[in-house]
């Protein structure tokens, strides 16, 4: 039987223990390299948070598999099994530019299903946690699930990119829906972008590309409030693969995607 509580319990003692040591990190002179192109950043701190996870992970659960940004976990190709899918720091950009507006993100998945995510804002000491199907809370206090609101009254997170030339979504497609929302934000990390979402700081998010480990926790939260998290076609997430992300109150998101996304027809 496994014994999901410890295993949350686990989970956010070992996220606000890295929180800490980025905390630490302040203080001491970052490494900072590149990956695949010159705005691709990776540090020393990236780097070793993640090894953190995983050896706390080995050490409990040594079945389990882990799949991490910086690519010390497993290479996966299936959800088979208890899954933990980590971003040692989501938004290193900020990280290194601002040190803050960046966070540790940790799902646990089973079997493809999300059933823990944690967000930890390390700089603002606030953990974001649900557990399916349990509530989701910020630090202790329970989140309020998400209610219904129009695009005239939404602010939209986007960056930049959707202005440019992309082959996941057609540009003039994205004009109309910038233009009738009443505002929209870019904070440059998809986790806190996905927890503002959940705690209706945002309405929506939308992003022309992610990965697993910058969503797979924000999906568990966002759900857990009623929200919708697909692809910019309507499509579900698969998890194992670099996809557009497109997370909404209800309501707004069939809204958006029947109204500007021409249902994901495009
Ligand atoms: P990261 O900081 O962990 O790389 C910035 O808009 C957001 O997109 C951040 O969450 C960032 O995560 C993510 N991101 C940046 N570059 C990316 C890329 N090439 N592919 C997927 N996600 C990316
Ligand atoms: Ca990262």
């Amino acid at each position: 039987m496994m014994n999901w509580e410890s295993i949350y319990a686990n989970a956010k003692e070992w996220v606000i223990e890295a929180g800490d040591r980025i905390r630490s990190s302040f203080d001491k002179t970052l490494n900072i390299q590149t990956k695949s192109n010159p705005n691709d950043l990776v540090t020393n701190m990236d780097k070793e948070i993640e090894q953190f996870f995983i050896a706390k992970i080995k050490e409990v659960y040594p079945e389990d598999k882990i799949m991490g940004e910086e690519g010390f976990g497993d290479k996966l190709t299936s959800l088979e099994g208890i899954v933990w899918i980590i971003d040692p720091i989501d938004g290193t950009m900020n990280f290194i530019h601002q040190q803050r507006n960046f966070a540790i993100s940790l799902g646990v998945y089973e079997n493809g299903v999300g059933k823990i995510g944690i967000i930890y804002d390390v700089v603002h000491d606030e953990l974001y946690h649900a557990f399916s199907g349990k509530g989701a809370y910020l630090n202790e206090n329970p989140i309020p699930r998400l209610e219904e609101t129009t695009v005239q009254e939404s602010i939209i997170a986007l960056n930049a990119t959707w202005v440019m030339e992309n082959r996941r979504i057609d540009h003039n497609l994205m004009i109309p829906l910038v233009r009738a929302a009443r505002g929209t934000r870019s904070y440059g990390t998809a986790a806190l972008e996905m927890v503002f979402v959940a705690t209706g700081r945002v309405d929506s998010y939308i992003s022309m590309r992610l990965s697993p480990w910058d969503y797979a926790a924000g999906v568990v939260i966002i759900e857990e409030l009623g929200g919708i998290v697909t692809n910019l076609r309507g499509e579900k997430l698969d998890f194992l693969t670099q996809d557009s992300l497109f997370a909404a109150k209800p309501g707004l998101h069939q809204t958006i995607l029947k109204e500007y996304l021409k249902d994901g027809r495009w």
